[in-house]
């Protein structure tokens, strides 16, 4: 199975980087999406990730793949359900949801989505996702248990079962929109109790202050996707931060 994505993420982090994802809703003009990855590469982001919750259509998935490809970085499903693959990416976020009341979160849509993911021929990122707040879209659909703020032990545990199941990444998710990031105590608590796993956390992330304190505490990965819709200069100071700390 081939492993460049995998690669090309832990040799940045291995040599101290912070990494930035943007996320982009393939739910959007192609025009609109063009823009974003122009300027995205240019304020220096690692990675594009495609996805969404709801009303992704697999002709959409693709298309935006096959745009975002031309600016030469990675670009990786980041699947709110199977019709979310594509084969124009490089990579999907192979997704537990480790948090979830549905049992079909977990190993149905895994069952359904690997053999179209062989046959894509997709490198496999194996990912534990958490939903920390119950107030999004992906909460919703996911049916999740909120994980209380204030208890980064419960992360702790979820980030030690991920890596003792192998897999190598844990996504800790606020939810696209949120209107708080997830605490810093979070990413710092599933550093602290693993050894070698990659964290990534999104949702919420509007500042660079934000992304610079979550990061400082553990986050390898920062993904946004509001902020670059809503401001361009926004998006660019953050990965400015994660950059230039
Ligand atoms: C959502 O973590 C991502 O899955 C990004 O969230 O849209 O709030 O940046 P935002």
């Amino acid at each position: 199975m081939q492993n460049k994505v995998h690669e090309y993420i832990t040799s940045r982090i291995e040599k101290g980087e912070k990494l930035h994802f943007t996320l982009v809703d393939p739910d959007k003009s192609l025009d609109k999406i063009d823009k974003i990855a122009k300027d995205m590469v240019e304020a220096g982001t690692d990675a594009f990730l495609i996805g969404g919750s709801l009303a992704v259509t697999p002709e959409e998935a693709s298309e935006t793949a096959k745009t975002l490809k031309e600016y030469g970085l990675p670009v990786i499903v980041f699947p709110g359900n199977i019709n979310c693959l594509t084969k124009e990416a490089d990579a999907v976020l192979f997704l537990l949801l480790l948090n979830t009341t549905d049992i079909y979160y977990v190993i149905g849509a895994q069952l359904a989505g690997a053999p179209i993911i062989k046959k894509y021929g997709l490198e496999v990122l194996p990912t534990g996702y958490i939903v920390v707040y119950q107030d999004s879209a992906v909460a919703h659909v996911g049916r999740i248990v909120p994980i209380p703020v204030k208890k980064p032990e419960i992360i702790a545990s979820y980030a030690l079962m991920t890596e003792m199941l192998g897999l190598k990444y844990l996504y800790i998710e606020g939810g696209s929109g949120a209107s708080h990031p997830v605490p810093t105590s979070f990413p710092r608590a599933a550093k602290k109790s693993t050894e070698n796993l990659i964290v990534i956390v999104g949702g919420g992330i509007r500042s660079p202050e934000v992304a610079r304190e979550l990061a400082l505490n553990g986050a390898d990965i920062i993904v946004t996707g509001t902020i670059v819709e809503e401001s361009m200069e926004k998006a660019r100071k953050i990965v400015n931060a994660l950059k230039n700390p």
